[in-house]
């Protein structure tokens, strides 16, 4: 193992009194809640490209951050130094899973294949990592918006020379997923959106897009990647207009193009925000429609209007999150991915920890509050008199046996209707005693 975080051994559970800034207030393992452990429930990842790679950069100014394993000039020299601190930090954690982009992992070489060889060695070296510590790899994806010949798009560019780039790439990242055993392959529209109508055609880039993910479905199969598929959405930057807007959107791209069946969403709190909605609107739309896949975890600024990726510490969004995931029966082979930087200013390596250590409380903290809600059951009691009038009257309405005629006859029936109140502040003040 190595010694890249040596003044931390191994962050354990020491109880809400604790005042060990290195441990867990809330966060125990095995707890058990609602019948299976926390772990279970929340299935934690590290994002490999924030807390790994993010150098601190911003438009005024270079890097901040103190990292030794970024200490070496030889790229892949510096690759596996990343790759080995990458598995010291997430075993000291306790967290059992990653997530990468391809060129996370490996960096670009001079031509495709130098690039493809890079990965299949940190491929090796990874899943010798991954056996030794018992780490595992979440979730898997390809970086189609770094390098410049992706300033177009990728799946979505007007040249198919760089659509064809892409898809070798993916082919690639898809198949170093599969070798790491990773459970779902992520795809996130880096650049695939537009900057202005002038220049582009937007239904030809959506069919473009869609015969992109058309020949990844089939791909999976050639190679028998059984992990989940999942989309990211996110409604702008880079591009000012994202295909890939809000859950919705990607809901119908998904119907029209009959992907449906091959796709789960992978929600993300930052980029839900961006798109004028909140986390637990964006979740509650992917599990109406059966989609809720994983979750990237993390929460932006209010006041600022792009994506700050900063560490999710706000319990209200953790308890209204996982009221949604809970409701939804959990997040079957996803998991929550802290998708999550620490700020320029928290240069130093133990800033990671805190970071990680703030996020994971406020999800366990917000999975025994959510329990607790559910298994009071004032929520669903209100919402079942709420909607009592369906199983009533509108039965038949919604078994489609009703027309605008038996409608009519019931309003001769009953008259005026009786509006109740919503109680919306009555019930924000009995969440708030469980908080
Ligand atoms: C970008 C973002 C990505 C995806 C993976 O905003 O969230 O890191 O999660 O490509
Ligand atoms: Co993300």
């Amino acid at each position: 193992m190595a010694d890249y975080f040596p003044e931390v051994t191994k962050i354990i559970f020491e109880g809400r009194d604790s005042k060990n800034p290195l441990a867990f207030k809330w966060y125990n393992p095995t707890q058990s809640v609602l019948g299976k452990s926390m772990e279970e429930h929340l299935r934690f990842a590290v994002a490999y490209w924030h807390t790994l790679k993010n150098q601190g950069g911003d438009p005024f100014g270079e890097g901040t951050m103190d990292r030794a394993w970024n200490g070496f000039s030889d790229p892949m020299d510096r690759a596996r130094a990343t790759c080995d601190a990458a598995f010291e930090f997430v075993s000291k954690l306790g967290v059992s899973y990653y997530c990468f982009h391809d060129r996370d992992l490996a960096p670009e070489g001079a031509s495709f294949s130098e690039s493809c060889d890079n990965l299949e060695q940190m491929v090796t070296h990874a899943a010798d990592l991954q056996k030794q510590t018992g780490i595992k790899l979440l979730w898997g994806t390809a970086n189609l918006f770094s390098n410049p010949r992706y300033a177009h798009g990728a799946g979505t560019n007007p040249d198919f020379h760089v659509f064809a780039y892409a898809a070798a790439q993916v082919k690639h990242a898809m198949s170093a997923t599969r070798e790491l055993g990773g459970e779902n392959y992520v795809f996130w529209g880096g650049r695939e959106g537009y900057e202005t109508l002038l220049n582009t055609r937007l239904k030809q880039e959506q069919d473009q897009m869609a015969a992109f993910f058309s020949m990844c479905v089939d791909y999976a199969k050639e190679i028998g990647f059984t992990g989940q598929f999942l989309i990211e959405p996110k409604p702008k930057e880079p591009t000012k207009h994202q295909y890939d807007f809000d859950s919705a959107t990607i809901l119908n791209f998904l119907q029209t193009y009959d992907l449906i069946d091959h796709f789960k969403l992978n929600i993300e709190a930052n980029h839900a925000t961006l798109a004028g909605h909140t986390f637990e609107h964006e979740l509650t739309v992917a599990a109406a429609a059966g989609k809720l896949g994983s979750m990237d975890v993390n929460r932006g600024d209010p006041l600022l209007g792009w994506d700050t990726d900063q560490f999710p510490t706000d319990l209200y969004s953790a308890v209204y999150a996982m009221l949604e995931v809970l409701s939804a029966g959990g997040l079957g082979s996803g998991g929550m991915n802290f998708d999550a930087k620490v700020r320029r200013a928290s240069f130093e390596p133990i800033d990671l920890f805190y970071a990680h250590i703030g996020g994971m409380d406020a999800f366990a903290r917000g999975l025994v509050i959510a329990a607790n809600i559910i298994e009071d059951g004032f929520l669903e009691d209100f919402k079942e008199q709420r909607y009592q009038s369906w199983a009533d009257g509108g039965a038949a309405v919604l078994a489609g046996q009703s027309s605008l005629d038996t409608c009519e006859e019931y309003i001769k029936t009953h008259g005026e209707p009786v509006v109740p109140s919503g109680r919306q502040e009555y019930l924000e003040n009995i969440l708030n005693t469980f908080i």
